[in-house]
């Protein structure tokens, strides 16, 4: 994977989409490979032209089946995405895919009734030190204030919600947001990356208000920027971004995004935050206790398919995996007959297979 380093600075990564019961993570799926170029037009669910979900029973019932993993490249990087089922019927899956991913976005809508399904997905990625974002996704009809609806998530997590972005509106409208860690305002536009305003006049207060309070958040696992904070010291940007970095890594606090997957607003805003902030492979392989090892791979999920016959949906986390090698699980031996990357459906042979890949071997 040499070259994609090059390319992009960072190892493959493997991201998890987990989230209650139709909170729109199939949809968050299908705007990041739109936005991206892995596909030139975004599906819908209603359309049923999604990459994801592409079989008939998921398709019948508008609903996830299994897991959906497609590959794309963003700034350089690959990116493999796991899109996991909400529904309690496929927890299993859901659950083994997480093991090796790097982090994990947690699609949630803005609705209490929604907690309950929240707390035990953010519980089992705590207990399992999986570094994970909440998207507050469908912000399109969002209906209560983002300020009031994050104290009513809260209890669903253990660790701070770190708001990241406030919205803008008009008319009860979103129509953008402001970045409060580059203190910058977008204004959304459809199905395109948002462009820079000038920050409104009347948001200026409500902005270094919820800055603030992201940086007090902050604050608490770093005490030269509490200090910087009680002197009244303006933080260093970069200050900021390290610590917004080191404390996902570290588990102490979940960042929150807005966005609308199908609307293809906030998309951007996410994928920058994987890029900056995601952990690597080498993290991952920390965090799993497996660096000693020289080559070893998970395996997320195995799928029948119906042309290519069994394929086994791996993460390489160390060394590299050739096609017709010989691999081990426990005493069970087996030949890699093939090495596949998957969109969808699509299981398309070849792709990279050293640390971070994440790929098929048939
Ligand atoms: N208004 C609005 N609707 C959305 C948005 N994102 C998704 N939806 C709708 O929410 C419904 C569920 O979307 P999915 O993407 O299938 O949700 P999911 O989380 O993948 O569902 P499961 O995998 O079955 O749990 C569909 O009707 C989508 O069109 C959004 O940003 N705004
Ligand atoms: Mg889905």
């Amino acid at each position: 994977m040499a070259d994609a380093k090059d390319k992009g600075g960072h190892s493959p990564r493997c991201i998890a989409l987990v989230g209650p019961y139709l909170s729109g993570k199939t949809t968050l799926l299908e705007s990041i490979l739109a936005r991206t170029g892995a596909i030139t037009r975004q599906g819908s669910m209603g359309d049923k032209n999604t990459v994801g979900d592409a079989s008939r029973e998921a398709r019948d019932h508008a609903m996830s089946v299994e897991l959906n993993v497609a590959q794309t490249e963003f700034l350089g990087d690959t990116y493999t995405f796991v899109d996991c089922p909400g529904s309690v019927e496929f927890q299993f899956d859901a659950s083994a895919a997480l093991t090796a991913c790097d982090a994990a976005i947690v699609v949630c809508e803005p609705d209490v009734k929604k907690v309950p399904a929240l707390q035990l997905i953010l519980k089992q990625l705590e207990d399992r030190r999986i570094p994970h974002f909440l998207f507050l996704n469908k912000i399109d009809k969002a209906e209560g204030r983002v300020r009031d609806i994050l104290p009513i998530l809260q209890p669903a997590s253990t660790k701070p919600l770190v708001l990241r972005q406030i919205p803008i509106w008009e008319n009860e409208i979103s129509t953008g947001f402001v970045d409060l860690a580059l203190e910058r305002a977008y204004v959304y536009r459809e199905h395109a990356p948002s462009e820079i305003i000038e920050m409104p006049g009347d948001l200026t207060d409500r902005e270094k208000e919820a800055r603030f309070s992201m940086l007090e958040q902050l604050a608490d696992y770093d005490d030269e920027l509490m200090e910087q904070l009680l002197e009244d010291v303006e933080p260093p940007r970069d200050k900021v971004f390290d610590d917004l970095s080191k404390e996902l890594k570290d588990g102490d606090i979940c960042p929150v995004f807005l966005g609308s997957a199908e609307n293809g607003n906030g998309i951007l805003r996410l994928l920058k935050a994987l890029r900056h902030e995601a952990p690597t492979v080498a993290q991952t392989v920390e965090r799993l206790g497996v660096g000693d090892a020289p080559s070893c791979a998970q395996v997320l999920k195995t799928f029948h398919t119906e042309h290519g016959g069994k394929l086994s949906l791996v993460r390489v986390l160390t060394g590299t995996f050739a096609d017709s090698a010989n691999i081990y699980a426990g005493d069970r031996a087996a030949r890699i007959s093939g090495i596949f990357t998957l969109m969808g459906q699509e299981p398309v042979k070849g792709g990279g297979s050293g640390p971070g890949a994440t790929v098929a071997f048939g």
